[in-house]
């Protein structure tokens, strides 16, 4: 029993004695799963989360300037990228071909707004079929590998919510036709939440809160996973990191992957237009100087709306899409670089000081996140490329408005079946397209010059 008195002294003595509060009625096992989770919990840590808090209540002043972006080329349906990066398409082709590249999927949310009771990943999307998120993603990979000879590996961070799902759901479907070899799960870490006076919040008597550590925590947990090594021991050298919530972006794309690579980036990132200065994405920006993702909620709304001719002068609204560098990575774990901790106020059911279990109606507590974009200032240098909104960037997010199940299916066929107008002069009823197939209406485009047999008074669904 003497961890036990330990750890308990540790806790009263950092203010946190109440997680001890119903251990005299706790069974022995409940009492060894408590202690195991308290030991997990860093209370050198704890000073860490309250200025979080303090930050979130009064966040500091920036000193913010629009930073450099390589602008569309064409702004007109079926769009043009930079011509600096389809110049250099042919670089990324080659790393692909190479071996170099393999894509990085965090799939570790809870999807709360989604309300949708499962991994994320399993979310039927498209239209016709109901393919679902991570078939789309696996299929995307098939794509790469038949055009360059290689199949880059898949890392997908899971959270220890949905692992077990995850893994199984890959499972039973065959790994969608990769190798099974080639995709790797691993779960990233958790954080605790505190309530109104700086507590840690109990989700029972016998246990603490704990939720998924942010999408920044995958930088922590690729390294103690042993996936860096993993990527290092293939010859990995470049990622390519998507949202599981994104159907629309490409994997491993070429322009995006050769532009990184001839910038001699370490970071790089891709942004849409911001459709107006209330859209809720956050902005790639210089803070004083230095290159980075800054909150919207960070934004005053004078900034928000501040013009630069015709345009936002903030119009770069990061879509969450990176390539990173193996090597920038590995030197930001093995040096124990922490991301900055963000605190939000949020709803999280718990147990009182009685004991009772409340499901609050209101933001009661603070959970805290890590995110990935707090790498970008950390880097030595950065390239920022703007893609086509619904050519890239139409994820599924709540139950309803744009970004919702029916928001996307109606985004994606409206530009798909816009491709196919373009060429034939009839857009079909409905459409899906394979991602095996095409990516993009341009792609669609082509494909639809073979394509005399197309019925397009009925559904139409482009297969690869
Ligand atoms: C994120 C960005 C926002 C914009 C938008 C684009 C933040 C704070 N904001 O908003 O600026 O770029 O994306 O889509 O990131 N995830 C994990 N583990 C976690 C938390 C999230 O794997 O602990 C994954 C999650 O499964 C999803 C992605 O990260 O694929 C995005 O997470 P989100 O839904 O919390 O991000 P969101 O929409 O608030």
């Amino acid at each position: 029993m003497a961890d036990h008195d330990q750890l308990r002294a540790d806790f009263e003595s950092a203010g946190q004695g109440h997680v001890f509060a119903w251990w005299d009625e706790l069974g022995e096992r409940a009492r060894r799963r408590l202690a195991r989770q308290l030991a997990a919990v860093d209370l050198s840590r704890l000073r860490e989360l309250h200025a979080a808090v303090t930050a979130l209540a009064a966040p500091h002043a920036r000193s913010l300037a629009p930073a450099p972006v390589f602008e569309l080329a064409d702004r007109g349906f079926p769009y043009a990228l930079a011509d600096a990066a389809r110049a250099v398409a042919p670089i990324g082709d080659k790393a692909l071909r190479d071996g170099h590249v393999a894509a990085l999927l965090v799939a570790g949310g809870q999807g709360t707004r989604l309300g949708f009771d499962g991994p994320k990943g399993c979310f039927p999307v498209l239209p016709l079929t109901g393919m679902t998120l991570f078939e789309v993603f696996a299929r995307k990979l098939r794509r790469v590998g038949l055009e360059h000879g290689v199949t880059p590996p898949l890392y997908i961070m899971v959270g220890t919510h949905n692992e077990s799902a995850t893994v199984n759901f890959w499972q039973d479907n065959n790994f969608f036709g990769l190798e099974p070899d080639d995709v790797k799960f691993f779960a990233q870490g958790e954080m605790p939440a505190l309530d109104a006076e700086g507590k840690l919040v109990m989700a029972s008597r016998d246990a603490l809160f704990s939720g998924p550590d942010g999408h920044g925590g995958v930088l922590q947990a690729l390294h103690v996973k042993g996936m860096l090594a993993d990527m290092r021991a293939r010859g990995v050298r470049c990622l390519s990191y998507l949202q599981v919530d994104n159907a629309q972006t490409p994997v491993a794309d070429s322009a995006f992957l050769g532009l990184h690579i001839a910038q001699g980036a370490e970071v790089s990132l891709k942004v849409v237009r911001k459709q107006d200065p209330t859209e809720k994405v956050g902005i790639y920006c210089l803070d004083d100087g230095v290159p980075g993702i800054v909150e919207y909620t960070e934004f005053s709304e004078a900034q928000s709306n501040e013009r630069a001719g015709n345009d936002l002068r903030y119009w770069a609204g990061s879509i969450a899409v990176h390539a990173f560098n193996v090597d920038f990575l590995t030197r930001l774990a093995q040096n124990g670089t922490d991301l900055p901790l963000h605190a939000a106020h949020k709803k999280v059911p718990h147990v009182d000081r009685d004991g009772n279990t409340v499901e609050p109606a209101a933001p009661n507590a603070y959970k805290f996140e890590r995110f990935i974009f707090d790498t970008i200032p950390l880097a030595g240098n950065v390239m920022c490329l703007e893609v086509p909104r619904e050519e890239q960037f139409l994820p599924v997010k709540n139950t309803d408005g744009p970004h919702s199940p029916e928001g996307f299916k109606q985004a994606y066929q409206d530009y798909f079946g816009k491709a196919v107008e373009t060429a034939t002069g009839k857009r079909p009823p409905a459409i899906e397209v394979d991602p095996l197939a095409a990516e993009n209406a341009r792609e669609v485009i082509e494909l639809a010059k073979d394509a005399a047999g197309w019925d397009l008074t009925k559904p139409l669904h482009i297969l690869g």
